[in-house]
């Protein structure tokens, strides 16, 4: 018996193995979740279809959170298949122009802003309203936001902005969609070696220094954050909503993270690797 047994789930964002979608994919399914997927389209299909199948799922539709039509299809054939009953969404989906993550937040232009908005905020809503029409008995909604919405991160600039939006429009939705007893939350990881994180320059370092920084001395995992979405979509969760979430072995509690200092220096005494 799974807390999730007879649950209809549908998730937006899974690109590969090591996406944050594919982990609470992972953790909703062995809970007894039907699991239906929706990827960006183009050259993922081939990296999400043979996920989807180790786990027997055969609802795979391509949709660009962009394309309010596309979004349509997605959600028409989503009640076919669910047999007219949602009661979880997820949404793990963000986008910047690497211009954009690359230099200064201040050179930011109106075209690199509306598409960072675009992508990484309007999309939870446009998902939500389609949602909540399958969400006949109650639901959960969930997001993906990141700590540089309150505090500034090297390069994480326009997305910053727009984590903070999406945190905020979390607030909102909770607040209209609370007496459909749909709940909405977002999850708010550290950092995760994930496409999206490919190619941020100084990504190992940020990852390092968030593992010592942090009270429990540790990075979190994609399992972990499945495990997180999980309990959030039990009944464990049921009188949460329209918060922020952090998992991150409690790195946003610190003011002066010296721990990090202590094991750069400890490290800096160790004999060099071979
Ligand atoms: P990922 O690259 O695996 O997932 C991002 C997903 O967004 C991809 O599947 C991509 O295809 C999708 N996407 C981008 N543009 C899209 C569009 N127009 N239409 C549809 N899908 C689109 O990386 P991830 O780290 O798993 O990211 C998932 C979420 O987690 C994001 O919201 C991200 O901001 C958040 N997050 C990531 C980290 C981290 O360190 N990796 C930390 C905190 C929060
Ligand atoms: C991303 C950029 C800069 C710093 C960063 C990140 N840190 C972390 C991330 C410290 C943890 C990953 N993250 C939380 C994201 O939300 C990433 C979003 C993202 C990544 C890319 C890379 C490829 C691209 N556009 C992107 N848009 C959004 O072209």
């Amino acid at each position: 018996m799974g807390v999730l047994d007879g649950k209809n789930v549908l998730i937006f964002g899974v690109a590969n193995k090591n996406s944050i979608a594919w982990g609470i994919t992972q953790a909703l399914h062995d809970a007894g979740a039907k699991i239906g997927l929706s990827y960006a389209g183009g050259v993922l299909k081939k990296r999400v279809m043979p996920l989807a199948e180790s786990l027997n799922i055969d609802f795979v539709e391509e949709c660009d959170v962009l394309d309010d039509a596309a979004i349509d299809r997605v959600f028409e054939k989503a009640k076919a298949y669910f047999g007219g009953r949602l009661d979880v969404m997820v949404h793990a989906v963000a986008f910047a122009t690497r211009e954009d993550l690359e230099g200064k937040f201040s050179n930011t232009s109106r075209a690199g802003f509306g598409t960072a908005m675009n992508v990484s905020v309007y999309s939870l809503v446009a998902l939500a309203q389609r949602a909540r029409a399958l969400m006949t008995e109650g639901g959960t909604i969930l997001t993906l936001t990141y700590y540089g919405s309150e505090k500034v991160m090297p390069h994480y600039n326009v997305m910053g902005v727009a984590k903070a939006a999406l945190e905020a429009s979390t607030r909102y939705l909770a607040y209209d969609l609370g007496a459909h007893n749909i709940r909405v939350n977002a999850i708010s990881p550290g950092p995760i070696k994930t496409l999206s994180a490919a190619g941020i320059p100084g990504f190992r370092d940020m990852l390092r220094f968030s593992e010592m920084a942090s009270p429990l001395g540790a990075n979190v995992t994609i399992e972990d954050v499945g495990a997180m979405a999980l309990w959030l979509c039990s009944d464990a969760g049921k009188m949460i909503t329209g918060q922020t979430l952090y998992i991150d072995g409690g790195y946003s509690i610190m003011g002066l993270p010296l721990g990090a200092l202590e094991a750069l220096e400890k490290k800096q005494d160790e004999p060099p690797k071979e």
